[in-house]
């Protein structure tokens, strides 16, 4: 077993659990979502555009530690900003959630639950957790998961929908199978154009769409889509998608369907609403546009695109004059690896690069620092610009769209230097 020091000093592991392991803790999960009362147990100042915002932490939800709540029903949990301070993979109970419909299991036997493989295969399959766990092979991935709308809540002009702040995401090592394997097993027909993923969740009236997302065939079968039911050596928390979830490393959240129980071969592209209408980005460079701005071609969200975050300074933070100041941070190359981080305490004029920390592969988070020496008193502001290695590098001016997608501006962050 891989260990390395998270930064508290703690030992983080890169579990490899065993078979037998899994099996054991892959028991009947059970949980009540939510006590429906008191779920405010004290307030967090939020800077968002449009002036700072109080939301309140909750310790309401099980399998989380204290969470800020976007919403209760269905329920939309925000990391607190620091668990990205102390370790580069995201624990569990800390790991965000969000869920389009409020119908979701609290309680999933996991000896009764069925993956089905359906539609245009030779060999339709509903397979157990078991046969999952121990008869396919069993891969391991760190990836980061983010939804399409991490930190929308700093959208300048504002844009409806859930206001994160820069908590919607999390790292985590993925255990599973691959996709592939799982349809090979199957035996994907030919003519197959797209496959459909479905969870145990559902809308609560039902007009309403079920949540579903389909990739295209050659992506689902591409060796790197897995389906996990392992997260950070650990069974999936369960509104982390219990007892598994596809994981789409490089893509969109939207995609990581949760309690995945259903999976359709199609032979015409998904129409159903979650594919084909939500979830459409304008097709520009970073899905920017002008406020307004109409007529611009949509297309199907996809690809990640770099980012990276000061994680030890928050904004205001004092820190002496003169002399050097450690930085430190996480950093993503989106759909591929970091290639650099650069800091500047100029505006922009000039960047100076930060040293990387150890590779966890070009899905994860990397940790980068550096020390910065602030000459004079007052204040000033630190950037920091992730290149990924495919050369694509955070812009400096915000994009905008509409649904509040994608955001991926170099951060600022104030700092006051004091003698
Ligand atoms: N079954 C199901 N899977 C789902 C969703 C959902 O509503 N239902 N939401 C998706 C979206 S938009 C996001 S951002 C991620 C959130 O994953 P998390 O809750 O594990 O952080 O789950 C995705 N998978
Ligand atoms: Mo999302």
């Amino acid at each position: 077993m891989q260990r390395e020091i998270a930064r508290d000093g703690t030992m983080i592991s890169n579990f490899a659990p065993t078979r037998r392991q899994i099996l054991r803790q892959l028991g009947m999960t059970g949980a009540t979502l939510m006590s429906g009362s008191a779920l405010a147990d004290s307030l967090v100042d939020l800077p968002l555009a449009g002036g700072p915002r109080q939301r309140s932490i909750t310790t309401a939800f099980p399998q989380k530690r204290p969470m800020i709540l976007q919403r209760t029903r269905p329920p939309l949990l925000e990391t607190p900003f620091e668990a990205f301070d102390d370790a580069v993979l995201t624990p569990n109970d800390l790991f965000y959630v969000r869920w389009h419909w409020a119908d979701i299991p609290t309680e999933i036997d996991s000896d009764g639950f069925r993956l089905k493989v359906r539609g245009h295969v030779g060999r339709a399959q509903s397979l157990t957790l078991k046969e999952i766990v121990n008869e396919l092979p069993r891969v391991e991935l760190t990836a980061v998961n983010q939804c399409s709308g991490n930190s929308r809540g700093h959208f300048e002009p504002r844009v409806a929908g859930g206001e994160w702040s820069n908590g919607a995401m999390g790292n985590a090592r993925w255990t599973g199978v691959r996709l592939k394997d799982v349809l090979d097993r199957a035996g994907v027909k030919p003519g197959a154009i797209q496959v459909r993923f479905n969870g145990l969740d559902g809308p609560v009236v039902p007009e309403a769409p079920d949540f579903m997302k389909s990739l295209d065939i050659d992506h689902a079968r591409d060796g790197e889509v897995m389906i996990a039911y392992a997260m950070n050596g650990e069974q999936l928390p369960l509104l982390n998608g219990f007892p598994l979830r596809l994981v789409v490393p490089g893509w969109y959240a939207t995609y990581w369907v949760k309690m995945l129980n259903d999976i359709e071969v199609l032979t015409a592209p998904d129409t159903n609403y979650w594919t084909a209408t939500a979830y459409r980005i304008p097709d520009t460079p970073g899905a920017n546009i002008a406020p307004g701005e109409t007529e611009v071609n949509l297309v199907p969200i996809s690809r990640m695109v770099p980012r990276s975050f000061t994680t030890n300074l928050a904004d205001g933070a004092r820190v002496p004059a003169g002399t050097p100041t450690l930085v430190r941070g996480i950093a993503f190359g989106g759909d591929t690896g970091v290639g650099q981080v650069h800091v500047s305490t100029d505006a922009g004029a000039t960047w100076k690069p930060a040293a990387l920390g150890s590779d966890h592969g070009k899905y994860s988070f990397r940790q980068w620092d550096t020390r910065i020496t602030l000459s004079y008193a007052g204040e000033h502001l630190l950037m920091v610009r992730c290149t990924n290695s495919n050369g694509v590098a955070q812009p400096v001016t915000p994009n905008w769209n509409p649904p509040g997608f994608m955001r991926n501006v170099v951060e600022c962050t104030k700092l006051v230097a004091v003698l």
